[in-house]
């Protein structure tokens, strides 16, 4: 029987730069230029490259998705996509939410990418309100693990308490 979409998420508390897995993805902003947050942590674990290999990518719109090597993170790539900044919720933000979780798991896909982790896309400095986020978040990719056999495994990693335990929640109630 196939492994339902519930069994194949997974919640850790933690910075993503150290999870091993095949790859992570990087909340970025639309010129891939160097930032703070889990970008700026992505970016000192990885080394010097991955600036280069970035500024290489000319950027990256919104809703998008794209892929470098990781370097010398223990992850083979980072994908890095490009969340809406929340200015209320009336401009498509929950939609461009949504694309970046999705856009970023059509990447994966093409390349094989069986484990990949996920930090909460715009949540921090792009002011998405966290607990709409995580339902985006644990919508979209039940959805996507539903048809598709790849990645096999998604981990959502949470770096604040506030996070973890809304992610755990919303698990749980999926699996419910
Ligand atoms: N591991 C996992 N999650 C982390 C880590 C880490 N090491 N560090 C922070 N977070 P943010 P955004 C969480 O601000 O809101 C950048 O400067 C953090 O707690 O990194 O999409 C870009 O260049 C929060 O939950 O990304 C853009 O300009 C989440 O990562 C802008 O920020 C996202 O917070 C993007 O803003």
């Amino acid at each position: 029987m196939a492994v339902q979409p519930g069994e194949r998420m997974q919640v850790v508390r933690g910075n993503i730069t150290q999870l091993q897995v095949d790859a992570i993805v990087n909340a970025a902003n639309a010129s891939l230029a160097p930032g703070g947050g889990v970008d700026g942590a992505i970016r000192r674990a990885a080394g010097p490259e991955l600036d280069e290999a970035c500024r290489q990518l000319g950027g990256c719109p919104p809703g998008e998705a794209r892929i470098t090597p990781g370097f010398r993170l223990p992850a083979r790539y980072v994908i890095h996509t490009v969340g809406p900044i929340y200015h209320g919720g009336q401009l498509g933000e929950a939609q461009l939410l949504r694309s970046c979780y999705i856009n970023s798991l059509r990447l994966a896909l093409e390349k094989g990418i069986r484990s990949i982790a996920f930090p909460c896309i715009s949540t921090g400095v792009y002011g998405y309100p966290k607990s709409e986020a995580c339902v985006i978040a644990v919508t979209a990719v039940s959805e996507w693990l539903r048809d598709q056999e790849l990645p096999e495994r998604v981990i959502f990693c949470c770096f604040d308490e506030e996070d973890y335990i809304l992610y755990k929640k919303q698990l749980q109630e999926l699996s419910a």
